[in-house]
C-alpha cells in the first residue's frame, strides 16, 4: 500500500457515543460550515435573532430564530411551537435544502432512517450566554430524534439524566460537530455552559447551534 502524505480528502467523521441513544458525529458539518452560516444569515434576514422571555419572566441569554413550518417560541404564556413569527406575524422562512439533507444524513448515520424535520431552531451564543439544564418536551412524538449542529466557537455541553438533579456529564463541542439524540436519551436533561470569549475564523466570537426537530 502506498502512503499518500498529500491526501486532501477530509477525514471520515468519528462517531462517539455520549450515552445510550446519543452520539456525536465529529466534524460532520465542517465542510458545509460556510454555506450553513450563509443560510443562517438568510433566515435571520426574514426573522431577526431575538432574546425571548421565559414563562417565569427572565430574558434568555441565548438569541434565537427559526425556520421551517414550525418555530419554537417562549413568552409569558409558555413554551410552544407556532407557525408565525411572533415579532412580525409572518410565517417562518423555508428550511434550506442543505439543512434538511444534513439533518437526514446525520440521523441516518445514527440509525434513524427518513428523519424529516419540520422545525429548525437556531441559537446564537455570544460570550457570557448559556443554557441551563432542561428537557426538550414541546414536540409531539418523542420517538423522533433531535439533531444538533454546532458552528463557530467551542463550548462545553452538559448532559444529565431523567431528573434535573442527576449530576450531568460534559462533552466539548466544536465547529462542525453534530449530535443526534433519541430513544432512551431523548428526554434527558441537557444544557450548555457559559460561552467563553474566543475568535473563530468564520463567526468571530459567536457560537451557533441548529437543532432539527419534528414538532408535529
Ligand atoms: C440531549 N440546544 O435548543 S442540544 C436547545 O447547543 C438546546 O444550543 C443546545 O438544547 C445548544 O434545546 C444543543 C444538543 C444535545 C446534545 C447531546 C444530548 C442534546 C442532548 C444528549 C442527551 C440529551
Ligand atoms: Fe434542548
Amino acid at each position: 500500500m502506498t502512503m499518500d502524505l498529500f491526501d486532501q480528502s477530509p477525514p471520515e467523521p468519528r462517531a462517539e457515543p455520549i450515552c445510550e441513544g446519543a452520539i456525536v458525529l465529529r466534524g460532520l458539518a465542517r465542510e458545509s460550515g460556510a454555506e450553513l452560516l450563509a443560510q443562517i444569515e438568510r433566515v435571520a434576514g426574514q426573522a431577526p435573532f431575538r432574546q425571548m422571555q421565559t414563562p417565569g419572566g427572565h430574558t434568555m441569554s441565548v438569541a434565537m430564530t427559526c425556520c421551517g413550518d414550525w418555530g419554537w417560541v417562549t413568552d409569558a404564556k409558555g413554551y410552544r411551537y407556532q407557525q408565525q413569527d411572533p415579532v412580525s406575524g409572518a410565517p417562518w422562512s423555508n428550511m434550506p435544502a442543505l439543512f434538511r439533507i444534513l439533518a437526514a444524513d446525520a440521523a441516518l448515520k445514527a440509525g434513524y432512517a427518513e428523519f424529516e424535520p419540520d422545525s429548525c431552531l437556531i441559537n446564537r451564543y455570544l460570550p457570557g450566554a448559556r443554557m441551563g439544564l432542561h428537557q426538550d418536551r414541546n414536540e409531539k412524538d418523542f420517538d423522533q430524534p433531535i439533531v444538533s449542529v454546532s458552528l463557530g466557537t467551542p463550548v462545553t455541553f452538559q448532559f444529565g439524566g431523567m431528573r434535573r438533579s442527576d449530576r450531568p456529564g460534559r462533552v466539548p463541542l466544536e465547529h462542525g460537530d453534530v449530535v443526534v439524540w433519541g430513544g432512551p436519551a431523548r428526554l434527558r436533561y441537557h444544557g450548555v455552559l457559559t460561552l467563553k470569549a474566543a475568535d473563530h475564523p468564520l463567526t468571530g466570537a459567536c457560537r451557533y447551534n441548529l437543532t432539527f426537530r419534528r414538532a408535529r
